[in-house]
Parts: structure tokens; sequence; C-alpha cells
């Protein structure tokens, strides 16, 4: 067994074949493993010298193996250290950097000029009662106005994915009231509604409310074109137009002009140049009255308004669905 372990050592060119040659030997299924145990056949009184002449060889295989393992390591060093050399000029290979998505940017753009404005952020749910997105915002059931928003229902009775983040005016009331209110409410709502260029089916919308004694239409067209001023720059114009929403009275919707130079401005303003970005108006008295605020004594107004399509708006993105697409080519521009 020596001698051929030996030779067989003698043989082996590189590391992985002493690795190799080592298995055969010394590994669980080895050669020496196999002559150790032929001790049992050994006569009795031969065992003593059989032992320790196996017990040499074994100590001999092993310190050739070692001898011949460092050998082998030397010579590779010494081939990579003469062989072509490592240019630690080259240029390295740049990580790409993460960033936060354009949605959360202009959402932190938004808390800012609200904040400056003297503010407080509020978070409310995602899941509502019906009687939360609809009943206490003046909306009873079958009511027409319901047809407003596409609802997604839950299989819970009652239970409903908000349409818009208005419920949010009532949790705030019923927590502050008596008190004056000035919050901005964002979060995700949801509509089963055609998907299209302007509309997705999960959006953001913003909500705003201020409530306290001799709050007027003035204070909410003044709020509303501070906040687009600071938003849009100086040059943008806002347009004001009536509207209808149960839960104010009266209502109104702001658009805000497309840059006239982007040719694709027909298209996404269909044709008139506008583009809708809030609904607001000043909080209906029943809206108010199930709130626990008395409106007699106070009044109030509320807006609600879309982050994505400001979005649209800021870098004339021409498509909504690409916000939550998730295409790496389109967040990495933000
Ligand atoms: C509302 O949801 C009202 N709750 C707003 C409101 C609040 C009025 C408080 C009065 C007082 P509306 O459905 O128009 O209104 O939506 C408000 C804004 O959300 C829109 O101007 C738009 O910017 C955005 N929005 C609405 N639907 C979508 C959609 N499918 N995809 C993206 N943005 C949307």
């Amino acid at each position: 067994l020596e001698s051929q372990g030996l030779s067989e050592l003698a043989a082996c060119a590189d590391e992985p074949a002493l690795r190799g040659w080592n298995t055969k030997f010394f590994g669980d299924k080895g050669l020496v493993k196999a002559a150790l145990a032929g001790i049992g056949k050994v006569a009795k009184d031969q065992r003593a010298t059989f032992g320790q002449e196996a017990n040499r060889v074994k100590v001999a295989l092993e310190s050739a193996y070692a001898t011949a393992l460092d050998a082998a390591k030397e010579v590779a060093l010494q081939a990579s250290l003469s062989g072509p050399g490592l240019d630690v000029t080259l240029p390295g290979r740049t990580p790409p950097r993460g960033r936060l998505h354009p949605a959360t940017q202009i959402l932190r753009d938004i808390y800012r000029i609200f904040g400056d404005l003297g503010f407080q952020i509020y978070r409310s749910r995602e899941v509502e009662s019906d009687e939360l997105n609809f009943e206490l915002l003046n909306m009873p059931p079958h009511h027409p106005a319901r047809d407003m928003w596409d609802t997604f229902f839950t299989t819970t009775p009652g239970a409903i994915l908000r349409t818009h983040t208005s419920p949010g005016q009532i949790h705030v009331m019923r927590e502050q009231c008596p008190k004056p209110i000035r919050v901005i409410l964002p979060g995700m709502c949801y509509r089963n509604e055609a998907i299209s260029t302007r509309s997705e089916i999960q959006f953001l919308q913003v909500e705003g409310l201020v409530i306290g004694e001799g709050v007027t239409m003035a204070d909410l067209k003044g709020t509303i074109t501070a906040f687009a001023r600071r938003m849009f720059g100086p040059e943008r114009q806002v347009r004001i137009r009536s509207s209808y929403f149960p839960f104010t009275e009266p209502s109104i919707e702001v658009d805000i002009d497309w840059p006239a130079d982007d040719p694709n401005r027909d298209r996404l303003t269909k044709g008139t140049g506008w583009l809708e970005i809030l609904g607001a108006g000043m909080v209906h008295p029943t809206v108010l009255r199930n709130g626990g605020y008395d409106p007699d004594k106070v009044t109030g107004f509320a807006f609600g308004m879309g982050p994505q399509r400001m979005l649209m708006l800021k870098h004339a993105i021409d498509d909504i669905r690409l916000f939550w697409q998730n295409d790496l080519r389109f967040l990495g521009q933000f």
C-alpha cells in the first residue's frame, strides 16, 4: 500500500489531482481505512506488529501528501504571479442606484407645500365601510351620485375598497370635534372603471379638509391657487369650474393648462388644453353634522386631488398606466 500510494502521489500533476488521491486513500471508503479494518483477520499474536506497521504507513502517506500539496500550491501561486497582470486602472462597473418612485416624490412635494401652509398629515384606512365612503358623505343607499364611483365590493357585506379619500374627512372630524381642523389625507383609492391613459383602477388621492369659524369659498380658492403656483410654477394657468359633489355645496373642479408646446396636448386633454387635477367645495352642512360639528357655528372646505394626474402635467407624461408598470426605463428618468 505504501509504495502504491507514493507512486500514485508522484503522478499527480496539480492540486485537484492531489485532492482526488487524498479521497482515494484517506476518504471514508479509502484504501487506508480498508487496510486498517483488516486487523481483525490477523492472528492475535501478530496484531501489535501489524498495528504499528499500519500506523507507520499511514503517517508516511499523510506527510508525503502534505508536502506534495504545499508544493502544488506554491507552483500555482508562482504561475499566477508571473501571468498577465491585473489592470487596476480599468473603470469599474457602476452598481445601479435606487431612487424614489415619482409618486413618492410628488407626494413629498405635496406634503411640503401643505406643511408650509400649516396643514397636518393624517392617514386613513383603504378598506372602508359603505357608511363612511357614501352614507355619511350625504349619499344614502340608492343615491344616484353613487354611480360617480364604480365601487369594488368585498365578500364582507358593507366593507368596500374606498373609492376616494373623502371618508377620511369623517374620521378626522369625529376625532378632532369641536376643534378647528386643517389636514391633508393622502392614500390609495380603488375604482372599478375602464383603464385608460388618464384613469387607473388603483390611484393616489390627497384629501384636504379645513374646518373653523368663518372659513369661506375665498379661503378655498386662495389655498388651491397658492398650492398650484408652488407645485407647477407661477406661469401655469389655474381654471376653476363649478361642479357637483353630494358632500360639498357649492362644488368646484380645478384644471391646470397643459404645456402649449407639448405635441400630446390635444390627445391628453381631449382638445381642451386643460387637465382636471381636483374636485373641491364647501363642506355640506349634513357632512359637518355627521362629523359632530354644528353647521350654524363653523364652516369648512374640502378637496380631493390626484397626484398622478399632476405628475402627468409636470412631466408631460402621456399615459397614467406607466406609474404602476414598474418599468425601470420609465422610473429611472425621475
Ligand atoms: C372625488 O373623488 C371627490 N372625493 C373629490 C372631492 C373631495 C370633492 C372633497 C369635494 C370635496 P373625483 O372622482 O373627481 O372626485 O376625483 C378627484 C381627483 O382624483 C380627480 O380630479 C383626479 O385627479 C383623480 N382621479 C379620479 N379618478 C382617477 C383615476 N381613475 N385615475 C387616476 N386619478 C383619478
